[in-house]
């Protein structure tokens, strides 16, 4: 299957919440590959890799990151698939996240972001978001996506 979405992440500390968007992903039959990038530490790698990544035919990119969280806005100055960007907590968060809420959704006109909430309900809603886009002429993953829909209804109309 061809990879359509890649994850990355600015450091491997992001992991354990950016593996809810691999895992909601997964569910929902969405192939990703995933990388540990930062657009302050590693920028000429990051460049690379969003290179490859769009010639390797990967067509959404999901980017976690804490703190001063520029590695969504950065993948996203670098093409033109869209960019999900999930604010994550860092251990030294301002506000719960609220630094990596704005550092990421705060984009200059033109170069958008797609944010989501910041931590783990982001980042499923990331995944989700990644195979809302894919599933566009896609009814195979439509069909999954609603019934992903109608089990969460079912959880809360059975109390
Ligand atoms: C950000 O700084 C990362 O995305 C992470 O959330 C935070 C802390 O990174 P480490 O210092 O733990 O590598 O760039």
């Amino acid at each position: 299957m061809t990879v359509s979405v890649s994850v990355l992440m600015g450091s491997s500390s992001d992991e354990a919440v950016m593996k809810t968007a691999i895992e909601t992903m997964r569910g929902l039959g969405v192939e990703c590959e995933v990388r540990v990038l930062s657009a302050h530490r590693t920028p000429d790698a990051l460049r690379d890799w969003v290179d490859q990544a769009t010639k390797r035919g990967v067509k959404v990119f999901i980017c976690g990151a804490g703190g001063a969280a520029h590695l969504a806005g950065a993948v996203a100055a670098l093409t033109t698939c869209p960019v999900i960007g999930v604010p994550l907590v860092a251990p030294n968060a301002v506000a719960g996240g609220l630094d990596a809420l704005l550092s990421t959704v705060q984009m200059p006109r033109g170069v958008p972001v797609a944010t989501v909430a910041i931590g783990e309900a982001g980042a499923a809603n990331a995944g989700i978001l990644a195979a809302e886009i894919l599933a566009t002429g896609n009814d195979e993953l439509t069909g999954r996506l609603r019934m992903l829909r109608e089990g969460m209804a079912a959880k809360v109309l059975a109390g």
